[in-house]
Parts: structure tokens; C-alpha cells; sequence
């Protein structure tokens, strides 16, 4: 069974949305430190329109194993001027936090949509205030903060357990007055996940899809595809390196017609789902 592919409010393309990333961070992962400054996130965030992202990922906490939280008002004064920013540009914003003031804020200052990577677990007031605000939301599988997820990377059978903890996340999310319609699913990888997690998780998404809503994907750059791409003494690819993985994923889960996937290499990834729709008009794929 395939998932979804409308959410209200959101763009409806026919095809996988791709989601650009802007992380006005100093420390993550994959792109650290590059758009700290907001007017440098904000021209990054207008770059990514252009390559033709459907939406665009503001973030401004890292989530990288270990990282330090920001405080609310370091959080708001990262992402809001960048939200703002691309709100007026035109952009479908998504505002990716786990905090309800932070959640409030971002709406007000233009974001059309709330990526929670806690999916409701870190702040659950987060969930009456998107129910209040009739926005639509990502619920992504979580089992707790950066400092300590890797300690709780731990199942008999991932694509089981996060399929049923996904789906107690979602009864939170409903009893909290969220439509349907406007919920979106998240795996989480890398998120209390090992690289074999992940992978299993990846070949058996099937199980998440059979939850009935609409799912969105983030791989790109992940730490498992480094792993993969070792160098022959066995040293991790870096971040940057890893883009190519990454639209190879894009090109199989557009295949799959997933709801979306969340890059930070727009561009590749909106050419691997053009070729896949090209071919499946053709009824060459699926
Ligand atoms: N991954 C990161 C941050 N936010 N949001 C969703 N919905 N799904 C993800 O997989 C996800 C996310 C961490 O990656 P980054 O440092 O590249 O932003």
C-alpha cells in the first residue's frame, strides 16, 4: 500500500514534495555553522525556491547526538526573521521545532506548517496549540532528547515498534483536536536509531505507510550513508559527501511515491523525482 499524498494547506503537486533544509544553527551535522546568520539563511532559503523546493525547513536547534539545546529566545531569534523572511518571498515555510512558543511564533510570522521532530513528546501543549491554529503537522517518531536518543537505540523488530509508537503519537496528535487531513508521518531516522535501524526501517516502510497517512522522509546526508561511503580504512564520507547517496534515495522513495523527502540538496533531488515521473507517465515505473 502506498500512503497518502494530500495534506491540507500544503502544496499539492501530484508527486513526492521536496522539502529544502535551513538550518540557522552553529552545530549541525550536516551543513553547521553555513546560515547561522539569518540574512545568510534567508538568501540559502531563497536558493533552495529556486532549485524548486516545495516547501522550505526552517530550523534553528540542532539535533545532532549530543547537542546543547538554545533557549526559547536564542531559538526565536534565529528562525524568526528567517521565516519571515521567505514567508514574504513567497515560500511554504515549515517551522522545524519542538516548542509550542516557538511553534506560535513561526505561524504568526508566516510558517504554513509545524515539524515536530518529537512528534508531540518533547512540549505536548505543542499539539492544542496546532489543533488551535489549524495548521498542518509532521509527527515524527522520537524517545527523547539528542543528549541521550542514542541510549534508547534499541528494538527487536524497528519498523514494528516505531510503527506503534508512531501511532500512539498520532491519537495524541487527534485527541488533540488535529485533523486527518493535515497529519503527516516521520520515521525519524538516525533519531534513536542505529545505521542498521535505519536501514531495516528504510526496506520495510511499507509498515508505517500502513498507518494511512501521508509520510515524509528524512535521509540526506545522515550519518548511515557515511558508514556506507567509508573510505577504505574505514573512515566515515563526510557530511557533504554524501549528496549523491542521498539522490539515489530520493530517485526510490519518488518511485515508491512517498508524500516527501527532506534534503538539503534541492536541486538533485527535484531532478531524480522529474525523471521518475517521466518514466512512470511512460508506465515505465512502479
Ligand atoms: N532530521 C533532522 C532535522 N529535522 N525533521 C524531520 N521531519 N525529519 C528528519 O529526519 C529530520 C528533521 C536532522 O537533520 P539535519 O541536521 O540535516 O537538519
Amino acid at each position: 500500500m502506498t500512503s497518502p499524498r494530500v495534506v491540507r494547506g500544503l502544496p499539492q503537486p501530484g508527486r513526492t514534495l521536496v522539502m529544502g533544509v535551513v538550518n540557522v544553527t552553529p552545530d549541525s551535522f550536516s551543513d553547521g555553522g553555513e546560515w547561522f546568520d539569518p540574512r545568510a539563511a534567508a538568501a540559502h532559503g531563497r536558493a533552495l525556491l529556486d532549485q524548486g523546493a516545495d516547501l522550505v525547513d526552517v530550523g534553528g536547534e540542532s539535533t545532532r547526538p549530543g547537542a546543547e539545546r538554545p533557549s526559547v529566545a536564542e531559538e526565536l531569534r534565529r528562525v524568526l526573521p528567517v521565516v519571515a523572511a521567505l514567508s514574504e518571498a513567497g515560500a511554504c515555510v515549515s517551522i522545524d521545532t519542538m516548542r509550542a512558543e516557538v511553534a506560535a511564533q513561526a505561524v504568526a510570522a508566516g510558517a504554513r506548517l509545524v515539524n515536530d521532530v518529537s512528534g508531540g513528546r518533547a512540549e505536548p501543549e505543542i499539539l492544542d496549540l496546532v489543533a488551535a491554529l489549524e495548521v498542518p503537522y509532521v509527527c515524527m517518531h522520537w524517545r527523547g532528547h539528542s543528549a541521550r536518543m542514542q541510549n534508547r537505540a534499541s528494538y527487536a523488530d524497528v519498523a514494528g515498534e516505531v510503527a506503534d509508537e508512531l501511532a500512539e503519537q498520532v491519537r495524541a496528535a487527534r485527541s488533540a483536536g488535529i485533523s486527518a487531513d493535515r497529519l503527516v508521518l516521520d520515521p525519524g531516522f538516525g533519531f534513536a536509531k542505529t545505521g542498521d535501524h535505519n536501514w531495516t526501517l528504510l526496506a520495510q516502510l511499507p509498515r508505517l505507510e500502513d498507518l494511512g497517512l501521508p509520510v515524509l522522509v528524512g535521509l540526506s546526508r545522515k550519518a548511515f550513508l557515511g558508514t556506507l561511503l567509508a573510505d577504505p580504512d574505514g573512515v566515515a564520507r563526510p557530511a557533504r559527501g554524501r549528496d549523491d547517496a542521498t539522490t539515489a534515495l530520493t530517485t526510490l522513495l519518488a518511485q515508491r511515491q512517498v508524500w516527501g523527502v527532506r534534503v538539503h540538496s534541492v536541486r538533485a533531488s527535484r531532478d531524480a523525482v522529474a525523471v521518475v515521473e517521466r518514466l512512470a507517465a511512460e508506465g515505465a515505473v512502479r
